[in-house]
């Protein structure tokens, strides 16, 4: 049960949940397009349906929901080659999630660390929806029998619960249904870390919007977090082992190799050496070179919501017509009584 019959196919999603950063562009979006780019088969989902786990406002919920699209569009990816849609009009996530919470085990879900990082001190007062969002997530992905999943370093642990989800069902049914995804975790960009903390990843949540560059900042705004970001007074190293006890040093080295496409040992060959006052300008030339555009193109697609609304709509429908022959044949193994067409 290795997932090696399984045709490849990538799935992946984002919350709306507002304040899309520079992390979820270089640990996600960016890599998102580049997998639809290799010609791969590609879905990518707003995750309405996590973002609600944590109180949203309505209104605020439908605008992120819209930009979050138009993150996506302008990060490069096509609606024609990408299937792009909204977690909650494909219902089958939500049945198929019902399944896993009856597969998964309390003791897993337990030890999930965002769950323990989210809920904080008052876990009693936590949503159960909260507790239960890996099961979710794990529907997300094997309602299409999605092999590899791009995300940041952040998730690894809710890939591989999983992946036990899928090998716990597959053995209790003695079936070989649901392959066994993995987690694709590559390159410099997939822990990003807060400009305030290189100990704390950069965050849509953080209450300090220093701490991150959205993809909407304008190039001032860009240029002055990227400045005001926190350092250490010392030069940077000559190699990358130099970076080993410096996190916010290498937060920022790490950001400029993601966006330069460089590697950490390139960056140090070039910028070794030189102070923090040389490098930061250059790394916010990079930052505004690369998200201006993306920015400025979220603009525009947001001044016409009824047309993110079509995409959405026909790439719910695209995903629902793989989702649903494989909910139903779930449904079918564990003995539910219903209509067999597969
Ligand atoms: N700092 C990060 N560095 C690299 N990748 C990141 N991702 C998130 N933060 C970083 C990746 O972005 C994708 C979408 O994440 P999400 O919105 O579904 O949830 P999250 O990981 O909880 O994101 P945030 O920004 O931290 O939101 P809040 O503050 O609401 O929890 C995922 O692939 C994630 O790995």
């Amino acid at each position: 049960m290795t997932g090696a019959a399984f045709p490849p196919r990538v799935f992946s999603g984002i919350q709306p949940s507002g304040n899309l950063h520079l992390g979820n562009y270089l640990g996600a979006l960016k890599r998102f397009a580049e997998a639809q780019d290799r010609g791969v088969e590609t879905l990518y989902c707003m995750v309405d349906l996590h973002a609600v786990t944590v109180w949203q406002d309505p209104a605020d919920l439908r605008r992120a929901t819209r930009e979050l699209a138009a993150g996506f569009l302008a990060s490069g990816l096509d609606p024609a080659r990408s299937i792009l849609f909204n977690q909650s009009q494909v219902a089958e996530h939500t049945q198929l999630a019902w399944v896993f919470n009856c597969v998964a085990r309390m003791g897993w879900l337990q030890r999930m660390t965002q769950f323990k990082d989210k809920a904080g001190k008052n876990a009693q007062n936590a949503s159960l929806g909260l507790f239960a969002y890996p099961a979710l997530m794990a529907a997300d992905i094997l309602a299409y029998h999605a092999t590899h999943v791009p995300v940041g370093e952040d998730q690894k642990q809710h890939i591989e619960l999983t992946r036990n989800i899928a090998i716990k069902f597959n053995t209790d049914f003695a079936v070989d249904f649901f392959p066994v995804p993995e987690p694709v975790i590559e390159g410099t960009g997939t822990r990003v870390m807060s400009l305030r903390d290189g100990e704390k990843k950069m965050s849509k949540s953080d209450v300090s919007d220093m701490s991150r560059i959205n993809l909407t900042d304008d190039a001032d705004t860009i240029a002055r977090k990227i400045r005001r970001a926190k350092t250490d007074p010392e030069p940077l190293p000559s190699e990358a082992k130099g970076l080993k006890d410096r996190p916010e040093a290498r937060n920022l080295v790490n950001i400029y190799a993601a966006l330069a496409d460089l590697s950490v040992d390139a960056v140090m060959q070039e910028w070794g050496g030189r102070p923090f006052s040389e490098f930061k300008p250059q790394l916010a030339d990079l930052a505004v070179e690369q998200l201006g555009p993306i920015s400025a193109e979220m603009a525009r697609l947001m001044q016409d919501v009824t047309e993110i609304d079509r995409i959405l709509g026909d790439g719910a429908d695209r995903a629902r017509a793989i989702a649903a022959p494989i909910l139903r044949r779930t449904y079918d193994i564990m003995g539910m009584v219903g209509p067999r067409e597969v």
